[in-house]
């Protein structure tokens, strides 16, 4: 049986947590490493599977990087603000800040049964009055600047949650927490001009070290479109409208023009004979997502408003109809039809009868023909290429006041307020006479009162509050209410990772010359569903900070990886009501901290995951048990040694090389996140050694040396049991504060290799040869040998075949 367990997991966190041995140093002159890890979401009462598989290996990995001379700095923390905690609340009745802080109790004791190297120092807890100041501070940062402002749009909007969503958080038109379906609804909301950013948080993709897949999702996110925009004048009216294009070379190729529903325009140009049909469909239309409405299998409808628009070009009248495939949203809200260059446009013509004029001459002739060609039917554009002829029209258009090249972007500016109580408040106040204010910077925090009536309404909550709502003016003195809606909590995990270096900060949100010293953030791990949201948000407040002066870098986040997903043993994902939930306390009760997070290391693939296997982790306790008598065993060895051999022979050259080329591996593994490999290695290297420990005579010295790196190797992956074999073998405390063994090229040349020698391809015996012998050298090696030298009497040699390293085949008769 192992002696491994809680008991010296315990034993080791209180003497790391005494000695303060990961504490972070700001005067050492290692190099920084800040190690961040997504914070978690106190919602559930535990952390589970989930989280471990996030944190545990992360831990092992900047503890590789400690011992390789890094000073690490690897904070923790609790995104606690947000509706599952609020939804929670309503169910059960249990206070939003009472369910969250008992909550976060309970997960800060599991994170330090966990014994990872965390900053607690430097702990950031979101929903408390000292970090939500902060949060409003930004708030009013980027109201200063412009970039946070009020309209009235419609948003997106859960009938069941009763509460607006980012566009982020609808899934196929459902919401993304409880799938029911979102409509539509306008309200005066609170925006961050995140579209201001669109173009460098597009351009600096390409300098990060983050998964491909998270930066083309970013990319397409942001979704950048070169194109032109064309005004239309209606006809026998002084109204125009202009269409975003992508296809300015199709121009001459208009025979109608598309407006969204929503379109304001439209109630201005309809004509009476239309008017009820035209009302009839955007009642129907207002019912679709977005997302529906973009769907290409989805059926393209319209009708027609009874207006005509006159193409700038060439002066032709087109019908003007509403179609709920174009987007109120993006663009204009209205675009120029080319039915025979564009599926859409091909369909919906004729569906409704409408002209076709093809303009672009290329491929076998058949129509839609989508791609580029050679323009016809366009007057004086005649002949031109598609890439000369958008340049050539563009210049047209502008030389006639009727349109200019436009980029476009699909990214939409930030909705940020939430109709909902348990979230940072906006520190805005509406005064009669003064309008809009801000509350001033030494008022903050507006702080969040406890007795709300959170039940959801559909109303805010805050604003059913008397105390809070009702305030004076900070300018005039008068009467004014406070803004009721709270903040999106990724506005309060949008600059965290700043904080946490200068959290105990009273006067600021950080200190500019601490988070310049600390930041950006080396390493960032977590989850790959953050790619459009948190990990944009991010982007887009640290750029933001810059332009005011409050940072010095570009991008918060240098490298990025992404966990995969621990599934339940059935290998669906776990959820209580499934029953397949794995609770890491009891499995780290059984077998200890080390041997679980051993086994999330070892059992899967960091960014795949897979699904939890009790038997994996049987057998990764049984590996540490080898371990353990590997290590007994060399330790009787080397205490009861008498020492009479030095010399180094063959067992010892073996040794060597299998330590080397663990150690080898072990650190370019780890370093690729690879940690599956690198315990594969670990393993191979303690069945060398058990190997060794059986051979009769050995050098006791060159073991001890052995040993103490193997240990080394071990500690990052099973932190405490190393700290505990470490002491054993009467090395000083700690481990953590040992280099990484380097390993030595040189030891990894293996002098001999063995090779096999075939005769006329079958293998006839295997020879010794110094690994640096050449071609011919190796044939005569191989003709000389014994066994060879029998089989071949009687027979002609007719050709000596040599694979370098592998074999020799000699081909005789
Ligand atoms: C005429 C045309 C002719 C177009 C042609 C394409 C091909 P991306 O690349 O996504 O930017 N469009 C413009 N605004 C729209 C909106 N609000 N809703 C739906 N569709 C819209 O696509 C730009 C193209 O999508 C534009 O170029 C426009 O159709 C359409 F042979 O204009 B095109
Ligand atoms: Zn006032």
């Amino acid at each position: 049986m192992s002696n491994y367990g809680t008991k010296i997991d315990e034993k080791w966190q209180k003497r790391w947590e005494e000695t303060g041995l990961y504490n972070f140093n700001e005067n050492s002159d290692k190099p920084k490493l800040y190690t961040l890890e997504m914070f978690s979401y106190p919602s559930g009462s535990k952390l589970h599977a989930g989280h471990w598989f996030n944190y545990g290996p992360v831990d092992s990995w900047a503890r590789i990087k400690r011992m390789q001379g890094y000073n690490v700095f690897q904070p923790m923390g609790f995104d606690a603000f947000g509706l599952p905690a609020e939804n929670y609340a309503i169910k059960t009745g249990i206070h939003p800040k009472d369910s969250t802080e008992k909550n976060i109790k309970t997960m800060e004791k599991q994170l330090k049964a966990m014994g990872a190297m965390f900053n607690w120092d430097h702990e950031v807890i979101t929903c408390l009055p000292d970090y939500y100041k902060w949060t409003q501070w930004v708030f009013l940062k980027l109201y200063e600047k412009g970039l946070a402002y009020r309209k009235k749009a419609p948003v997106n909007w859960c009938p069941s949650c009763n509460t607006v969503l980012a566009n982020e958080q609808v899934i196929d038109g459902c919401c993304e927490r409880c799938d029911s379906e979102v409509i539509k609804k306008d309200l005066t909301q609170w925006f961050f001009k995140i579209t201001d950013y669109a173009e460098e948080l597009l351009d600096k993709l390409d300098e990060l070290d983050w998964p491909e897949k998270t930066k083309s999702m970013q990319k397409h996110w942001i979704g950048k479109s070169t194109g032109a925009e064309v005004n239309f004048k209606v006809e026998n009216s002084n109204l125009s409208f202009d269409v975003f294009t992508t296809r300015v070379d199709t121009l001459f190729g208009v025979t109608y023009v598309v407006l969204a529903p929503e379109n304001k325009l439209v109630d201005k140009i309809v004509t009476e004979e239309y008017k009820s049909e035209v009302e009839k469909y955007r009642e129907t239309s207002n019912k679709c997502s977005e997302i529906e409405r973009q769907s290409i299998t989805r059926e393209k409808t319209g009708v027609f408003t009874g207006a005509y628009a006159i193409n700038p070009v060439n002066g032709k009248k087109v019908p003007v109809w509403v179609g709920d495939y174009v987007l109120n949203s993006y663009g204009t809200g209205a675009v120029m039809a080319v039915p025979a260059h564009d599926e859409r446009d091909f369909a919906f013509a004729t569906k409704y009868n409408l002209q076709i004029i093809k303009v672009i001459e290329g491929g076998d002739g058949t129509l839609p023909y989508t791609e580029y060609g050679t323009l016809v039917n366009s007057d004086e554009f005649d002949g031109l290429k598609t890439k000369e002829a958008k340049t050539a029209i563009v210049e047209k258009l502008e030389s006639i006041k009727c349109g200019s090249g436009k980029i476009n972007y699909r990214l939409r500016d930030w909705l940020v307020s939430r109709q909902r109580y348990w979230g940072a408040p906006i520190p805005i106040v509406y005064c009669e006479k003064c309008g809009t204010v801000t509350v001033p910077e030494d008022q903050l925090p507006v702080d969040l009162p406890y007795d709300v009536e959170f039940a959801p309404d559909g109303k805010s909550p805050l604003a059913k509050c008397e105390d809070f709502i009702n305030t004076t003016c900070p300018i005039c003195g008068g009467p004014a209410k406070r803004e009721a809606d709270t903040l999106d909590t990724f506005v309060c995990s949008s600059w965290y990772y700043l904080r946490y270096a200068d959290n105990n900060n009273k006067n600021k949100a950080f200190d500019t010359d601490i988070v310049n010293k600390m930041l950006p953030v080396d390493m960032y791990v977590g989850g790959p569903e953050h790619a459009c949201m948190h990990l944009l948000y991010a982007r887009f407040i640290s750029k933001a900070l810059r332009d005011m002066g409050y940072v010095n870098f570009d991008e918060p986040f240098k490298s990025l990886r992404h966990q995969g997903l621990i599934l339940g043993p059935d290998g669906q994902k776990m959820s209580k009501s499934k029953g397949n939930t794995i609770s890491p306390d009891e499995y780290i009760e059984e077998y200890g901290s080390d041997v679980f997070r051993m086994y999330l290391m070892f059992g899967f693939a960091y960014s795949e995951g897979g699904a939890w296997s009790d038997d994996g982790i049987k057998a990764v306790s049984k590996f540490i048990e080898r371990i353990e008598r590997t290590l007994e065993t060399s330790r009787t060895r080397i205490n009861n040694s008498s020492e009479t051999k030095t010399s180094i022979d063959k067992a010892e050259k073996e040794l060597n090389y299998a330590t080397h080329y663990a150690i080898k591996h072990i650190s370019t593994d780890a370093d690729k996140f690879q940690f599956n490999t690198s315990i594969a290695r670990l393993m191979e290297l303690n069945t060398a050694l058990s190997k060794y420990l059986n051979e009769k005579t050995i050098n006791d010295k060159f073991l001890n040396e052995i040993i103490k790196d193997f240990i080394k190797l071990i500690a990052p992956f099973a932190p405490h049991f190393a700290e505990e074999e470490w002491s054993l073998i009467g090395m000083d405390y700690s481990i953590f504060d040992q280099t990484w063994p380097k390993f030595d090229e040189k030891a990894l040349i293996k002098d001999e290799v063995e090779i096999a020698v075939q005769i006329n391809g079958k293998i006839k015996s295997k020879i010794n040869i110094a690994s640096n012998l050449d071609q011919d050298g190796i044939k005569e090696a191989a003709l000389s040998d014994d066994k060879i030298k029998k089989s071949l009497e009687g027979k002609d040699v007719k050709k000596v075949i040599v694979v370098k390293g592998r074999l020799v085949n000699i081909v005789a008769r």
